[in-house]
């Protein structure tokens, strides 16, 4: 999806064949959104849109809303962010991309959500009634402790990301069925990822194996990703700025190869 002017690799987006929605002239602004606005681009994000996404910049994450709301059979939402996602939004005319979780729980298609990675004081001041069906997997016992110092809602996970078995155990929170993937990069350490958001613990490596794990033991049904690199179209010329965004390029392009073959792999099987 294109939402803003931010420099982008052209080149590379055209190696991995993708489509361009271009939302700039929708009137969605920046981390929150009134639902009139969110609902009159709903039709053309259900219509033109693949089951596979790259949103860009974070600060329009709240779309995994309606993303998500296409998918017309039970499924579990498995979300990385260094956020919950549960925070209410300021007013009810209005949803944010701190916010959309917490609507997004209603809708009744999904059964449950796994929210990976994300640091515990985001759950502080959650609802506890929008996170009954919400496990935490916090990224250490760090977090863990931190979590049940101040409950947010949903229940903890019984083992951290740290522990040697996380890819099984990760997938064990997850019923067999559809799965919904969406990949915020601020759950990444800073290096590894450039956000303008607060940023969490994982690596590059282990988000990718925890991704890897899902997709080859779920049915994908649809991903998003959001969190790479925006810089202003001068930034472009830096060459770090460049490498940078082309390493994030990367990582979707694997990723998707990944969603992609898990998704067609399941139609025929
Ligand atoms: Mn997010």
């Amino acid at each position: 999806m294109v939402l803003d002017d931010s420099f982008n690799l052209l080149e590379d987006y055209s190696r991995l064949c993708l489509r361009f929605l271009d939302l700039r002239k929708e009137g969605l602004s920046r981390w929150c959104c009134r639902w009139e606005r969110l609902l009159a681009v709903e039709e053309r994000l259900h219509g033109e849109v693949s089951p596979f996404v790259l949103i860009g910049n974070n600060d329009y994450h709240y779309l995994t809303y309606v993303l998500l709301k296409r998918i017309k059979e039970p499924f579990t939402l498995v979300l990385f962010d260094n956020h919950s996602e549960l925070c209410p939004a300021p007013g009810e005319e209005l949803i944010t991309c701190g916010s959309w979780l917490e609507r997004a729980l209603a809708l009744p298609t999904l059964q449950g959500a796994v929210v990976v990675g994300a640091a515990a004081e985001s759950f502080a001041g959650v609802a506890p009634v929008s996170a009954e069906k919400v496990v935490y997997v916090p990224p250490d016992g760090e977090e863990k402790e931190k979590w049940r110092r101040k409950p947010g809602g949903g229940r903890l996970a019984p083992f951290t990301l740290s522990h040697p078995q996380a890819k099984t155990l990760l997938l064990s929170l997850i019923p067999p069925g559809a799965v919904y993937i969406s990949v915020d990069k601020d759950v990444l350490r800073e290096e590894f990822a450039v956000t303008g958001w607060e940023q969490g613990k994982l690596r590059s490596g282990q988000l990718f194996e925890l991704l890897a794990t899902l997709a080859g033991y779920r049915r994908v049904v649809g991903a998003d990703v959001c969190g790479d690199p925006q810089f202003a179209p001068w930034e472009g010329w830096w060459p770090e700025r460049r490498r940078k965004l082309r390493e994030s390029l990367r990582f979707n392009e694997e990723f998707f190869r990944l969603v992609i073959a898990s998704a067609a792999h399941r139609k025929i099987s």
